[in-house]
Order: structure tokens, then C-alpha cells, then sequence
């Protein structure tokens, strides 16, 4: 063998090898997560609007390896998080680990709990996969408890009274029905949304 013929043989197993090192651990390039639709959840502690009802918002996150290969995470290891939301202990995960026979795939379909915490307007879930940012999709979320404290009471109620019947042109947390048209209110539409879930949502 000559010393040409043992570099390019060396090179393809350094190829080899650092692809082999790679197996098995999320590439963000080859990973990604798609929204069936996007739009606004109304999230309680209790539980309330579901990822695929009453609008399909359904989240499929696809995880691979740098050889584009599916990559097996247990489901605890996926989540969304938002600086704004603030789930419930174990609030939200996904569906299921991304095992066979369905590798490297799995979805957000179930009811997440838990509260906001600040500007629901800015509000987008970032899906993340063992500690990598998979996606940032355009999903907001409004919730009946108003300060992420867990539960929905007496200051949330306050919360709520402080924006009732002000109009403002970005989507209000308490704004729960999501009623657009240019212009986002509270209203007493929202109120009666808040009294179907006042002192009866309560973190697991
Ligand atoms: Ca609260
Ligand atoms: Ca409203």
C-alpha cells in the first residue's frame, strides 16, 4: 500500500469514527418540529384547552444525528418552555420517548397545566430535546392563572381586574376567549371563562 492509498484510508476512518461518535446524540441541524397550526392555548392549572383541542395545534418533533439517523430520547428529556409560561411540575412532555417503532418521532398532543407570567403577547414555545433547541413555533398561550403562582384565586382575580374592559392591541393573558379583530379585550365573555375555573385549578 502506498502512502497515498494509507492517508485516504486514514481519512475515511477518522470519517467513520467521528460519525460513529456521533450516532445517537441530536443534531439540531437535522432535527426539527413542525405546528399543525398556529394560533393561542388557553393553559390552566387545572387543565384546559388540549394541543389538538378545540383547534388542532398538534407538535411533531423529528430528533436526529448529524447522519440525519433517528435518535432515541426518553420523553421526560422533551419539553416546551416559554420565559412567559410557567408549567405545572411536569406540566408538559411529550407524548412518548422516541423509541421504535416509531424512532426519533414523537408528538405534543395532551393537555398542558400551568400559568403565565408576564407578556402573553410574546409568548412562542420552544421545543426543546435533551437540552437542544429543536424549534420555536408560533403557538401562544393564555392563562386563568395570571401570575404562574399554580393555582387560580383571589389574586388572580385582581389580575383579572386590573385589564377587565381595557382594550389594548396585544394579546392579553386574560384575554382567555383569544376574541381578535384588531384589537384584543377582556370582557365579560372572559370573566365568565374565569369563573368556570375559579379555586378549581390547582397544580397536580
Ligand atoms: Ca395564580
Ligand atoms: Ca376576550
Amino acid at each position: 500500500m502506498n502512502s497515498r492509498k494509507v492517508i485516504v484510508l486514514m481519512a475515511a476512518m477518522v470519517l467513520a469514527m467521528s460519525s460513529f461518535a456521533n450516532a445517537g446524540i441530536i443534531d439540531p441541524l437535522y432535527s426539527f418540529a413542525t405546528l399543525a397550526n398556529p394560533g393561542v392555548m388557553l393553559i390552566a392549572p387545572g387543565g384546559a384547552e388540549s394541543f389538538v383541542f378545540p383547534e388542532d395545534h398538534l407538535i411533531d418533533v423529528y430528533l436526529n444525528d448529524s447522519n440525519d439517523n433517528p435518535v432515541e430520547v426518553v420523553a421526560t428529556d422533551i419539553w416546551i418552555e416559554d420565559p412567559v409560561i410557567v408549567w405545572c411540575a411536569g406540566g408538559t412532555r411529550a407524548d412518548s420517548s422516541t423509541y421504535a417503532p416509531d424512532p426519533g418521532h414523537t408528538t405534543f398532543s395532551l393537555t398542558p397545566r400551568g400559568g403565565v407570567d408576564g407578556d402573553c403577547s410574546t409568548i412562542s414555545m420552544n421545543v426543546i430535546a435533551a437540552g437542544h433547541e429543536i424549534a420555536d413555533l408560533p403557538l401562544g398561550a393564555v392563562s386563568i392563572d395570571l401570575n404562574g403562582s399554580g393555582d387560580c384565586n383571589l389574586v388572580d382575580f385582581a389580575l383579572f381586574g386590573g385589564v377587565f374592559n381595557v382594550e389594548t392591541d396585544v394579546l392579553a393573558c386574560a384575554n382567555f376567549n383569544k376574541a381578535s379583530g384588531g384589537t384584543f379585550s377582556v370582557d365579560l365573555i372572559d370573566f365568565a371563562i374565569f369563573g368556570g375555573y375559579f379555586n378549581q385549578s390547582n397544580c397536580p
